[in-house]
């Protein structure tokens, strides 16, 4: 009797089985799932994508602007931009507006825009349980901030993000920003129309309202009448005067100031006529038509500003551009200009030689 043969040792462990990598999606597979029915975690998925800095979600993110340029919805859509002080009834309003908006029919989608938080989201959080029947809307999407700091901009990001709100369906847009820094400046110039919030108060202190934004206005709503109600018309007159020092709107446009409660309700059918009147109005002129299309030429130039800066960086972070290397080019130059001329001609070189 031969002795039993070993068998081999299997060459690898059998419990492990071979998982090819997922194929990673095109941007036309993207598209689709967007515009499928169940489209929320596709569209979360992609505003993610467009707030990524890596190159190939940039790629990516590009493809997908592209697609939905050339892929524009049938029926009109409408952006909603709204801004206000810190604690004016921002979440309150949109909570209450928003259910009224998507009563109606609408699919609304919410963007916010957070200057201050880059990283800890905080506003965020109170915002969920602030709009917490929005939230669970069936036609509602809620996105918090894209994160600031990197570059393209939180700015880019948001213009893009509603485009892709727009392909995957949502045809009446909300972009929400607490009143800071240049937050207003850049809603206003990715929305059809601006609603600034104002809250009653005293006198020179304006709620800090900043010179300049009450003329970005179309529509402006004093909230939290319910508590304040002779204080909220007091305030709603001095804006008004307010309003009469700024230079006359070229669109024969008269912005309407009323008071409205969030937290009540009362006053916002006001403003969803004045809105509806304000769209009607603009789009019958083309002015909305030509707002979107001087607001695209500005895209544009955030586009080029943004795409030089990142090469330049990355020039500057070169090798031959460490800290070293600036320090020799300093040591040899007069001054920091002209430190600053050898640095940018040598730049300008890469590109003339480099595509
Ligand atoms: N009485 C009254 N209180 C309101 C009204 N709207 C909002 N509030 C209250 O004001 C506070 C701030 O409201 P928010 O909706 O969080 O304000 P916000 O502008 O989103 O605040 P930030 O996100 O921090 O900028 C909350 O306590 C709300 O309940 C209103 O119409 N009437
Ligand atoms: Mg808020």
């Amino acid at each position: 009797m031969g002795k039993k043969k070993k068998s081999a040792a299997p060459a690898v462990n059998p419990n492990l089985r071979y998982r090819p990598e997922p194929r990673p999606l095109s941007a036309i597979d993207i598209f689709s799932r967007l515009q499928s029915k169940d489209h929320r975690r596709a569209l979360g998925q992609t505003i993610t994508l467009l707030e990524s800095a890596q190159p190939a979600d940039r790629q990516l993110a590009d493809e997908l602007i592209d697609l939905a340029e050339k892929n524009p919805p049938q029926l009109p859509t409408f952006r909603l931009g709204i801004s206000g002080t810190p604690g004016v009834g921002k979440s309150t309003f949109i909570e209450s507006y928003g259910l009224e908006v998507a009563g109606q029919g609408h699919k609304l989608a919410v963007l916010a825009i957070d200057p201050s938080s880059s990283l800890s989201g905080g506003s965020i959080l109170g915002d969920k349980t602030r709009m917490e029947e929005l939230t669970r809307h069936p036609n509602v999407f809620i996105r918090p901030s894209p994160s600031a700091g990197h570059l393209g901009g939180v700015g880019a990001a948001s213009r893009a993000a509603v485009l892709l709100c727009e392909a995957a369906g949502y045809d009446y847009i909300i972009v929400e920003t607490v009143g800071v820094g240049q937050a207003e400046w850049q809603v206003h110039g990715m929305t059809d129309a601006f609603l600034l919030l104002a809250q009653p108060a005293a006198g020179d202190d304006l709620q800090g309202i900043k010179r300049g934004i009450l003329e970005l206005a179309d529509l402006i709503a004093v909230n939290k009448a319910d508590r304040l109600p002779d204080a909220a018309k007091q305030t709603a007159l001095e804006l008004r005067r307010g309003l009469h020092l700024a230079p006359a709107r070229p669109d024969d446009w008269t912005v309407k100031i009323l008071t409205i409660s969030a937290l009540t309700g009362d006053g916002l059918p006001a403003i969803r006529e004045q809105l509806a009147e304000y769209a009607k109005k603009m789009t019958a002129a083309g002015l909305l038509q030509s707002r979107r299309k001087s607001q695209r030429a500005a895209w544009l130039r955030e586009r080029c500003e943004a795409d030089l800066l990142l090469d330049f960086r990355r020039f500057l972070n070169d090798q031959t551009r460490t800290t070293d290397g600036i320090q020799r080019i300093l040591d040899k130059q007069s001054s920091l200009s002209s430190a600053s001329n050898v640095i940018l001609a040598d730049f300008y070189k890469t590109k003339t030689t480099q595509p």
